[in-house]
This record gives C-alpha cells, structure tokens and sequence, in this order.
C-alpha cells in the first residue's frame, strides 16, 4: 500500500538522519550491545537484536534505506517511518519498498547504522 503521507514524514527524517549521519560513517565496529528481550513488549520474538519493519524507501547510491520499524530495543527508539544509513550497499540489493524485513541496527559514534537486513516475506 502506498501512503503519501509518509513521503513526507521520510523527507523530514532523511534530512534529520542525513544531518545526525554525516559525522560519523564507520567510527568503529563495536556497540553490537546484545538487548535480553523485554518482556514488557508483546511483539518481541526470538531476535531480540532484530526489529520487524516495512521497507519503504531505498537509496543505493547514498546507502540509505527508509523504515517504517517497531520499537528498536536496542536503540530504545519507538516505532516509527525514519531513515537508516547501512553498513553495505550491497544489502540493499536484496529488497525493495514494500517489503516486510527484520533489520539489526546499531549505533554508532552517536549515528544509527543498520548492519543485517532478512526478508520475512
Ligand atoms: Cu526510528
């Protein structure tokens, strides 16, 4: 389903993220903090390190993807439509808006960095 109401609410994000990302790319590689699954929340599955989420943006050049995401536990983030820089272009390759995925982020040097993409379909 396309809604254009969140054409706007990721332009706003990706100018937000775009500002929040352009200190720090690969800093370093640690932060991979492993989150135990809060009971409190019903949606947590096996992952607790990985969110569910609908693709709805892809940027390949500026390695950039917008997520419509559930609660980050990790991140302590609330669900919302936002942008991601990615570790690697090349996830990207395999999805595309539309598509239902579990992603892995992590901060990084203060920037959010998505580091695993898994199809759910
Ligand atoms: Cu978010």
């Amino acid at each position: 389903m396309k809604i254009t109401k969140f054409t706007s609410i990721a332009l706003v994000a990706a100018t937000f993220t775009a500002t929040v990302l352009s200190g720090a790319a690969y800093a370093d590689g640690k932060g991979q903090d492993h989150a135990k699954a809060d009971p409190m929340k019903g949606m947590a599955m096996a992952d607790a390190d990985m969110t569910n989420a609908e693709v709805r943006k892809i940027d390949k050049d500026a390695k950039k993807i917008t997520l419509k995401h559930e609660a980050i536990k990790n991140l302590d983030m609330p669900g919302m439509t936002m942008v991601f820089q990615v570790k690697d272009a090349s996830m990207l390759d395999k999805v595309q808006a539309g598509d239902k995925i579990k992603f892995k982020v992590i901060s990084e040097g203060g920037a959010y960095v998505v580091t695993a993409i898994e199809p759910t379909k």
